[in-house]
């Protein structure tokens, strides 16, 4: 809040909303300099006077306080503005990936921020968060060209508060072996290295795991039984020389430091911004000390839980409105005379809703993405955007993201389509089409050409950003060797009494058919840079029968990145089957959660029974 100026013979006097009675200081003494008086919560407040003409005021920080501002001389005192003051905490954005997600949580608690745009910022910050994205390398060259390294160093060394968030907790160690090795900040000792995906481990780390608190880092506290979301290749192994750093452990294939603690230093590998009540509590935790968040309801989180998505397919109803609806085998009309799109409710509100009922994540296609440029499509991003402001678990969005050329010539890498997508909220993007023309090439050639957009995308904003979303339908066939795709024994015989189907790839929405297999595709994604892969069943889609489990085992056996086994479910036992039968890492559903059959606490409830640990 900047407080007024003043003229030489007036004072000004800023009050806290106190414990009431609310009384007026009079110590409004016109020789005493502009003073500031510490307070305790809700109590008093500051006063001045001003002798020196009209002398700007310093600025104030009451956070989420109630005050009044009131204008005095000698002989009168008048109100002269209130409201409610919010705190201000810098956070350095180096540009170099989506930090929206982390500005909407802080926001939602009620702070103000400051972006660091020069390294003296950092100098004069009052509370640091430091949000690493994007690669190790790019990120200290960043921060080396700009300065900003050694006021980085200066300002943690001094120990002022700072937090840093997944890769701002890895570019505090001395190097990383990511594209590297490459030289850290050098504060804490340790190497960066990757997960060890040579036993099958899924790598990227995605999803919400458990952490082992070590020692007390004052903002961390109860979440030891509670599950906080990670997604990261890259990690830290705890050693004798960094063990005094370590507040905390996860363990992922083998344990590693999933945070740091020194004084007012703190730094997560997890997403406190994407980890729901827990993670904001966190948050909240290292932005106001003296805050009483709630306490958490008793967690029991030992291990990776199996995530349960809750997905929106959207698209322009009939009449323009962007609406959710749900496909029966991908066909989303009515079967009524009219033929209209079928309305499952408003996406925004439908995605709130879901955050509340615990989905550990939320999916968003744009269904007619092939056809309508999503750079045109504002009102998707406007959903992502509101959607972001009030939910905090990951967003995922999907539909359009190619290259277009839209009708005045002008042309849209799909890098821009998805950087577009990530700056309205998005935590992860889906591609669909475009990387199936991107494998059928890269199958055809054996050449990684690099200019795909799940090669540029995933180059950009890591693996673990890009999903590729397959739509595959079951082709039955009486012997394997009819195909030169990979294909599996059916646990139900086909029409005609065959034994094994393929699973042969589509695009747009199912509309056409292509020349690969959904093995095929798995494994040629996987190598040019998905981080993950939703698997739905065009077969299967709406039809509430279970999911496709052939399917799922046979790409979930295929790939060492997590699987999303999409495509349907029905009732609570169809999600145990999915975990129980193959090595899904997730699975999503739709219709069952928009026409409210099973609510999402009810399927979660259900994995507990049947002793698959999931976020509660
Ligand atoms: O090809 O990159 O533009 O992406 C388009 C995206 O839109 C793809 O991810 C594709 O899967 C999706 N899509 C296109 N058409 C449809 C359609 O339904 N007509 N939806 C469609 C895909 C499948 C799931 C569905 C599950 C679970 N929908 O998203 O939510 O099957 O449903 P259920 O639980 O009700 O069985 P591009």
């Amino acid at each position: 809040m900047d407080a007024p100026a003043l003229s030489s013979s007036q004072g000004v006097s800023i009050l806290l909303r106190p414990s009431p009675p609310l009384t007026l200081r009079r110590a409004l003494s016109p020789t005493k300099p502009y003073s500031r008086i510490k307070t305790k919560p809700f109590s008093i407040c500051a006063s001045s006077s001003s002798d020196s003409g009209k002398k700007p005021c310093p600025r104030f920080s009451f956070h989420n306080r109630l005050f009044l501002v009131l204008v005095h001389d000698s002989s009168s005192c008048s109100f002269l503005y209130g409201g409610v003051a919010a705190a201000v905490v810098t956070l350095l954005d180096y540009g170099a990936g989506n930090v929206r997600s982390l500005r909407n949580a802080i926001r939602y608690l009620g702070f103000d921020i400051k972006d660091v745009q020069k390294p003296e910022d950092i100098l004069s910050a009052n509370r640091l968060v430091f949000p690493g994205v994007g690669a190790f390398a790019a990120a200290m060259e960043v921060l080396e060209q700009s300065g900003m390294a050694e006021a980085l160093c200066t300002y943690i060394e001094s120990d002022r508060p700072f937090l840093g968030i997944c890769l701002g907790l890895q570019l505090l160690f001395e190097s990383s072996e990511e594209n590297g090795p490459v030289k850290g900040l050098g504060l804490i000792p340790g190497v960066v290295g990757r997960f060890d995906s040579s036993n099958g481990l899924a790598v990227p780390h995605i999803g919400w795991n458990a952490v082992q608190i070590i020692k007390d880092s004052g903002i961390l506290d109860d979440i030891g039984r509670h599950h906080v979301y990670f997604v990261h290749s890259y990690r830290v192994i705890p050693s004798d020389a960094n063990w005094d750093w370590v507040s905390s452990v996860c363990n992922y294939g083998d344990s590693f430091i999933s945070s740091i603690t020194r004084g007012n230093v703190h730094a997560v590998q997890f997403h406190p911004e994407k980890s729901g009540d827990v993670g904001l509590s966190i948050l909240r935790k290292f932005l106001d000390p003296s805050s009483s968040s709630k306490k958490l309801a008793h967690g029991k989180a030992s291990q990776l839980a199996k995530r349960v998505i809750a997905c929106l397919d959207v698209r322009a109803n009939d009449k323009g409105d962007l609406v959710v609806t749900k496909g029966d085998q991908y066909d989303v009309r009515e079967h009524s005379d009219e033929h209209q799109v079928r309305n499952l409710g408003k996406p925004v509100e439908l995605a709130g809703q879901y955050y509340k009922d615990g989905a550990d994540e939320i999916s968003f296609l744009n269904i007619t993405g092939f056809r309508d440029f999503p750079l045109g499509d504002l009102p998707m991003l406007q959903v992502l955007r509101y959607t972001s402001e009030n939910v905090f678990v990951p967003l995922t969005v999907g539909g359009g993201i190619r290259d277009f050329t839209d009708e005045n010539g002008r042309y849209y890498s799909s890098l821009e389509v998805a950087s577009e997508y990530f700056r309205s909220g998005a935590d992860k993007i889906s591609i669909g089409s475009d990387a199936v023309f991107a494998a059928e090439e890269y199958l055809k050639t054996g050449v990684k050409t690099g200019k795909s957009s799940l090669e540029q995308i995933s180059r950009v904003y890591g693996n673990q950003a890009v999903v590729v979303s397959i739509d595959p339908r079951r082709v039955y066939i009486r012997n394997p060797n009819d195909v030169k795709f990979k294909s599996v024994k059916v646990y139900s015989p086909g029409p005609s009494g065959e034994e094994y189907a393929w699973y042969q790839c589509t695009i747009n929405g199912g509309r056409e058919g292509r020349p690969i297999g959904a093995y095929e595709l798995a494994k040629a994604v996987e190598e040019l840079g998905a981080g993950e892969i939703l698997l739905n069943c065009i077969d299967c889609d709406g039809q509430g029968q279970g999911f496709d489990i052939d399917l799922i085992k046979l790409i979930s056996d295929a790939v060492t990145i997590p699987v999303i086994a999409s495509s349907g479910a029905g009732a609570v036992q169809h999600f145990s089957d999915v975990f129980q039968k193959t090595s899904a890492s997730a699975a999503l559903a739709a219709g069952i959660f928009h026409r409210k059959e099973v609510p999402i606490s009810l399927v979660k409830e259900h994995l507990l029974r049947e002793g698959i640990e999931v976020r509660m």
